[in-house]
């Protein structure tokens, strides 16, 4: 019990179940974060006090009010001790930590002392890489903001509120599935809470560069850069833009906190053959964000995906970020071994499913010269009526946009998966759609659709609003029978670029039988085979994300073969033991096999 909380009636928490009330205030999103390519950080990862909290006991007797005192001085009796030696490492997934805490799913307490203050003219803000699924920040015993979503970064400004000596930040974070959110309370993979990827401090200017985005200029020849700048605040000035290999250094007038310019520059465009990539430093007054930038053009052109204007075919895989020891927490090794593996199967291309991976995928990515489709968790049956939902995934979305929006790598922007074609859906959906369209006209929208089961074709009213038309299908699988497959391609005219962004079948690792063995990696390389025989006669399917790089993590799956997997992935949860599909697979993706779509790789 608090002791400020409880002078007044100590047992008024009983009864009030309004208490997250206060706590809607102060959501941040999109328009709060802030680029932190190239600036220092102040670091805030490593051991943080903990304490989970399933009844929510912290935001109802407000916890946050006490001081970290010692016991000997306590007057009341508390139920939270932010002083005591139980911690948690940050980033991590606490449903990993314990063995006991691994189905937990609601609240829980971060708490972690900073004995720093920033100059008087600085300004402070807190960046949360991610945090599963609601997070509330405290600090110094005061509620500062919340937010939505539970894979994108957020910011908080600190400024004026940390103070000489010690300050508690405090954050708590409830990872309840719930059908309001997004994703919604169903989906096939782990539930994981926590805060699971970075967290740190930035000290900033009293203006600083809010947002940098550089991309190669729409329709001029390749010949051009569009810059644009966003500004903490509305003043007037100049900003500056360098790319020393391409010489440019350029001026951009800067009003009312914003400004954008198109500089003429040839960089060497960006490919998965060529993946180049370009010193930026972008500067106003003594502020200054850097970052390397590949120049690329993608778009969708009658039946054809164009990268800088030649025919593409995808090569991809889809790939969950999840891991046995770490869960949703990953690394950078864990990170370049996924890439490594996708371009050993002869990938170009990745589908980061089912929502934002870490920020390093992307620029590994970048490096590394493989094309990603980045996607947000509106999956299955959301809750498309209600604008509140609406509203969390749309800021998920732009949040992805604002945080990746620099990287080449990043060429689709997937808005759901597998939504069945309702009215609500529609409208939810294509207001995303047109959302991703407007905040970054230099990539493709695409969603992983379903089949009309009505006509038995590839239709959905969504599509009108997508560049590109994803395939969920299982046939061979869910639907024994491939034959569904040909009888839906030869009934399908669609009017894009149609790429398979899902279609797989689960094996054990090990476990050996005939093309029929449901759940034998002889099954699913078989399954592979056939898939990519019958896929690569359709000229107008321009690319195939087998479903899944690794078997990972789902408590919907708990047969003796599944035993909480999802087995369909090419190499086991070990993330070393390649099934048979995968020899099938990267033979199919080698330079000898048929292409898909009739297109070069
Ligand atoms: C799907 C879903 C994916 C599942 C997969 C499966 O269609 O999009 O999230 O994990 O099927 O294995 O059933």
């Amino acid at each position: 019990m608090s002791e400020s909380a409880g002078a007044a009636d100590p047992f008024a928490h009983l009864h009030d179940e309004d208490y997250l009330g206060p706590f809607g205030r102060g959501r941040v999103g999109h328009a709060d974060l802030v680029i932190t390519a190239g600036r220092e950080a102040i670091s805030l990862d490593g051991d943080w006090r903990f304490t989970l909290d399933l009844f929510d006991e912290g935001l109802r007797q407000k916890w946050y009010l006490d001081e970290p005192d010692p016991p000997e001085s306590w007057t009341v009796p508390r139920d939270y001790d932010c002083g005591a030696d139980r911690t948690i490492a940050v980033p991590s997934c606490w449903t990993c930590a314990r063995p006991e805490w691994r189905y937990f799913e609601g609240g829980a307490w971060y708490t972690r002392f900073i004995d720093w203050a920033p100059a008087p003219d600085e300004r402070v803000v807190l960046r949360i890489g991610a945090a599963n699924y609601e997070a509330r920040v405290f600090l110094n015993g005061a509620f500062v903001a919340s937010h939505r979503g539970g894979f994108t970064p957020f910011c908080v400004e600190l400024t004026g509120k940390l103070r000489s000596g010690a300050n508690r930040l405090q954050v708590n974070v409830d990872s309840r599935r719930a059908a309001d959110r997004v994703p919604m309370h169903h989906f096939d993979w782990f539930n994981d809470g926590g805060i699971f990827r970075e967290v740190a401090l930035f000290r900033l200017p009293q203006v600083f560069i809010r947002d940098a985005a550089l991309r190669l200029a729409p329709d001029a020849g390749f010949g051009a850069i569009k810059a644009e700048i966003a500004l903490s605040d509305a003043v007037d000035g100049t900003a500056s833009v360098r790319i020393p290999e391409l010489g440019v250094d350029a001026a951009v007038p800067i009003v009312g906190g914003s400004g954008s310019a198109t500089l003429a520059a040839r960089p060497e465009l960006w490919s998965p053959q060529s993946p180049r990539l370009y010193d930026v430093e972008v500067g106003f007054g003594a502020d200054r964000v850097r970052e390397r930038i590949g120049f690329r053009d993608i778009r969708v052109a009658g039946m054809e995906i164009l990268l800088n204007g030649a025919p593409i075919v995808l090569q991809g895989v889809c790939v969950h970020e999840d891991d046995v020891a770490t869960g949703r927490a990953t690394s950078e090794a864990d990170i370049r071994r996924r890439l490594a593996h996708a371009k050993e199967l002869g990938c170009n291309a990745l589908r980061l499913a089912h929502y934002p991976h870490h920020d390093l995928v992307a620029r590994l990515a970048d490096e590394a010269g493989l094309m990603l489709w980045a996607e947000v968790p509106v999956y299955w049956a959301i809750d498309f009526a209600n604008p509140a939902t609406y509203a969390d995934a749309e800021n998920q979305l732009l949040e992805l946009i604002r945080r990746d929006r620099n990287r080449a790598s990043v060429v689709i922007w997937g808005v759901g998966n597998e939504n069945a074609d309702t009215d609500a859906r529609y409208r939810f959906m294509s207001s995303l759609a047109e959302a991703a369209r407007r905040a970054d006209p230099s990539r493709l929208v695409a969603a992983a659709c379903l089949i009309n089961r009505a006509t038995f074709r590839i239709e959905d009213r969504l599509a009108a609003h997508l560049d590109l038309i994803g395939l969920n299908e299982y046939f061979g699988w869910y639907e024994p029978e491939f034959t569904g497959l040909e009888r839906l391609l030869a009934n399908s005219a669609p009017d894009r670029p149609v790429v398979i962004s899902e279609f797989g079948a689960d094996a054990l690792a090990g476990h050996r039988g005939g093309a029929r063995t449901l759940f034998s990696e002889d099954a699913q390389a078989a399954f592979f085979r056939r898939q990519f025989e019958i896929l690569s006669t359709v000229p107008w399917i321009k690319g195939a994300f087998p479903w899944v790089l690794y078997d990972f993590r789902s408590e919907r799956r708990q047969t003796r073969f599944q035993k909480g997997f999802n087995r369909k992935g090419l190499i086991a949860e070990d993330k070393r033991t390649k099934k048979a599909a995968f020899e099938a697979i990267r033979a199919l993706y080698s330079a000898n096999a048929p292409p898909l779509g009739g297109g070069s790789r």
